[in-house]
């Protein structure tokens, strides 16, 4: 109780930040996208999401964090873009957000506001999303994708059936999840599951997106296995705003 009053707080105050990891073509490692994160700035620690979004979900903060998050983030990527660098954004939802009344009045909100088109814009759940109140939740992200925002599998290969989620729900995006990347050239099993996951993308017209690359090894697998984008600490880590622009080159 005492933490979800430190949160909304938080709020209030504008303790929240956020932080870009980018993604890259692996063809190119030309930076596409950026995936937003939040963090809570507690005083003079730097509290990671693991520690508040679940307790944020109870408590129901997070429709009010998630839609800050939202606005935050496609303002900074309208910044970008209108100094014609063409980023893509990456936001994370939870389900508590989808099943939320007028969310996706509020993505359409914000979208306007920022004046970022639609395509700019990727969602990204988890198979989760698909599993406590399907029918709900897959109304509401057809919903948004006709906005012409785009979805993403988040995580993907670690939910429940999650071949089944692909025929119920168009999705644009999956992200694989950093488990198989992790043992990727090491367990014969997870290396033919990811050239798998691959080419099942490929062959859906979904972008495929490789989470959690860590070392060359991995990076050089993922390439020659035709995975056209990743996102990991050995491309680049979640930095501030700043930090991208640096990055880029002051492309942005
Ligand atoms: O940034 P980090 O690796 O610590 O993120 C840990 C977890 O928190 C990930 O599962 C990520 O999807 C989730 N997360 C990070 N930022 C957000 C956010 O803005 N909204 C939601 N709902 N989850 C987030
Ligand atoms: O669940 P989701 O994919 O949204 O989680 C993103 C989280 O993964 C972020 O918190 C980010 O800090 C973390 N992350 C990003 N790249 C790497 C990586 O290469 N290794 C590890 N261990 N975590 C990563
Ligand atoms: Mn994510
Ligand atoms: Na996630």
């Amino acid at each position: 109780l005492e933490l979800q009053t430190e949160l909304r707080q938080a709020l209030a105050d504008r303790s929240f930040a956020l932080e870009f990891q980018p993604v890259v073509d692996l063809d190119t490692s030309q930076v596409t996208a950026v995936e937003a994160l939040v963090r809570w700035r507690r005083g003079e620690e730097l509290v990671q999401p693991e520690e508040f979004i679940g307790p944020a979900e109870e408590s129901g903060l997070i429709v009010p964090l998630g839609e800050w998050i939202l606005r935050e983030a496609c303002d900074r990527v309208a910044m970008w873009r209108a100094s014609d660098w063409d980023i893509g954004l990456s936001v994370n939802l939870s389900v508590k957000q989808i099943l939320s009344p007028r969310f996706v009045e509020t993505v359409a909100g914000v979208l306007e506001e920022s004046g970022l088109p639609g395509r700019v814009l990727t969602l990204e759940v988890d198979e989760e999303v698909l599993l406590e109140n399907p029918g709900e939740a897959v109304e509401r992200l057809s919903e948004l994708r006709r906005l012409g925002v785009r979805l993403a599998i988040d995580d993907f290969g670690m939910g429940y059936a999650s071949l089944a989620h692909l025929r119920e729900l168009r999705v644009d995006a999956i992200k694989i999840d950093p488990s198989f990347i992790r043992d990727l050239g090491e367990d014969g099993t997870v290396t033919l599951l990811t050239h798998t996951i691959i080419r099942l993308g490929q062959d859906l017209g979904m972008q495929v997106v490789a989470e959690g690359i860590e070392r060359p090894d991995q990076l050089e697998q993922l390439r020659s296995m035709g995975c056209g984008h990743g996102q990991g600490f050995l491309v680049a880590r979640p930095m501030v705003a700043d930090g991208v622009e640096a990055l880029v080159g002051g492309g942005a």
